[in-house]
């Protein structure tokens, strides 16, 4: 087996089957600093970009920021940034060298590499996938003035840890010595993705501008307000976590070690609102749909694509299947998801042109593709911050239509439950949540009160009126899954009452 790595020493000598970046890496210039450089931004976005710079647009280069760990950077810093993209469909694996990342920087290590980097003139868009928890918001949405990260960042504001921390210094910075701001792309799974972290990221520097009021500093808040855009937009490819096997695959098809390759579908999508008073790559050129207002295509994706894939991914583990393609070939399972379905698609806008039909048909073919072995345990984790725009959304809208929204409610009954079956019929760490700290310590409580701390606890419906009746349905759903398993929840569907 060989040792030697994927670099740009060894890239021209890959078999011919595999793609190269097409242009002079020596040549690009950063552009682009992107936070949360993980398999997803290195499938998504830094694909769209390596297409850009192979048409010429060479001032757009990727600096790569990890909030948190130093794995991503400790892998791709002795492959010169170089990463194996295996595109996976039923009929076969197509392997591309992906160029535009140039370096990987760690916050911890050194949060002031990733501020001059921000603050670099030639950085004129910051995009994110940081996941929904590190957008640090309290169970009612607002900012969650009172993370301790938070607290850190408003002490220590030039050594920060939180996006936020970041955001707001880098801009301060750049104000100061006169840069026009960056524009910041959102590329997280949230509704109205640019302007939720436009809302949070003003919260945060009206906490900055109350510290510094007293030395006289022109406030931030405004500035953020005034002259940085935030356009939101909606970023979709299916990106399983990378496994040793498709390592040691990898290098035999290469010839040479890539430390961390990354896996996906043939499918992608990246439809964005136009607004980038700094300027950006022809985006456009490369299949990325550019528009006014992407909050039909966000919500379409969130519904339809993320909210089966939760109910996939917990319907699935308490049914003993460990992969996507697996559970969604389960025909109680693949039922369930059409009426999933046809619960939410009501709630989608009816004006904005969206083909529903076709993309649901399109959904089931990506869930049906088995090269991809996307594990449920993988979707599962972060059920409190998914749950609410994938699925509490839609069961709201359609208790307010005077519907019940049955297949809804039992995503998130079954979301508890297989929070509860970790360390019984699930391994103990299958897959993690942010309240699970919290949720342990609810102790035995009647099914009703339980689901009713869960939640206040997660902020699910926090302040509706429509909560009760969620609470009602999924406590039946919940006591169906402890009677029979998720066979009956399913089986008793169609005859749920409230609890
Ligand atoms: C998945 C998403 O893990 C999850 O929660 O639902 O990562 C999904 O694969 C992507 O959003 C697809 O674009």
């Amino acid at each position: 087996m060989t040792t030697r790595r994927l670099c740009n020493d060894t890239v021209r000598s890959l078999p011919a089957s595999v793609a190269i970046p097409a242009y002079d890496r020596a040549a690009v210039a950063p552009g682009i600093v992107h936070l949360g450089v993980g398999a997803f931004h290195r499938a998504h976005q830094a694909a769209y970009v390596d297409d850009c710079l192979a048409a010429g647009e060479t001032g757009w280069g990727i600096i790569g920021v990890s909030l948190r760990s130093p794995e991503t950077r400790d892998a791709l810093t002795p492959q010169d940034g170089l990463y194996t993209l295996a595109v996976r469909g039923s009929d076969g694996e197509a392997l591309q060298i992906i160029g535009s990342i140039q370096s990987i920087l760690v916050a911890p290590e050194d949060p002031g590499a990733v501020l001059a980097a921000l603050t670099d003139p030639r950085t004129r868009i910051v995009t994110l996938t940081i996941t929904e928890k590190a957008y640090l918001r309290a169970a009612d949405g607002s900012l969650d003035e009172k993370h301790p990260d938070i607290v850190h960042d408003l002490a220590n504001p030039g050594s920060p840890k939180t996006a936020h921390g970041f955001l707001a210094e880098a801009l301060a910075h750049r104000r100061a010595a006169g840069t026009p701001p960056f524009t910041v792309l959102c590329c997280d799974n949230l509704p109205a993705n640019g302007a939720t972290l436009h809302r949070l990221l003003i919260a945060f520097a009206k906490l900055r501008d109350d510290r510094a009021a007293a030395s006289g500093d022109a406030l931030l808040a405004e500035h953020i307000v005034d002259a940085v855009a935030f356009p939101s937009s909606m970023v979709d490819r299916i990106v399983p976590a990378t496994i040793d096997a498709d390592r040691a695959r990898i290098a035999g098809e290469l010839g040479v070690q890539d430390a961390w390759p990354v896996m996906t579908e043939p499918f992608r999508q990246w439809v964005i609102e136009d607004r980038f008073p700094a300027g950006r790559p022809a985006w456009e050129k490369f299949g990325v749909t550019m528009v006014e207002d992407v909050r039909p295509f966000e919500d379409m994706k969130l519904r339809l694509l993320n909210g089966a894939h939760s109910g996939i991914a917990y319907l699935g583990l308490l049914g003993g299947h460990a992969t996507v393609d697996r559970a969604f070939a389960d025909p109680a399972i693949r039922e369930f998801v059409d009426r999933l379905w046809a619960e939410a698609i009501p709630t989608l806008p009816r004006d904005a042109g969206l083909d529903t039909s076709a993309y649901t048909a399109e959904l089931a073919e990506r869930f049906s593709n088995t090269a991809l072995a996307h594990r449920t345990a993988q979707i599962a984790n972060d059920g409190s911050q998914k749950l609410p725009q994938r699925i509490v959304a839609s069961a709201i809208e359609r208790i307010q239509a005077g519907l019940v929204p049955e297949h809804l409610t039992l995503v998130i009954a079954a979301w508890i439950a297989a929070c509860e079956a970790r360390g019984k019929d699930l391994p103990e760490a299958h897959f993690t949540d942010p309240l699970d700290t919290a949720l342990a310590a609810l102790g035995e409580q009647p099914t009703l009160e339980r689901v009713a701390a869960v939640f206040d606890l997660a902020g699910f419906a926090s302040g509706k009126p429509e909560k009760q009746a969620l609470i009602e349905l999924v406590a039946a759903h919940r006591v169906h899954i402890r009677q029979g398993g998720i066979a009956l929840a399913l089986a008793a569907l169609g005859k749920t009452r409230r609890a």
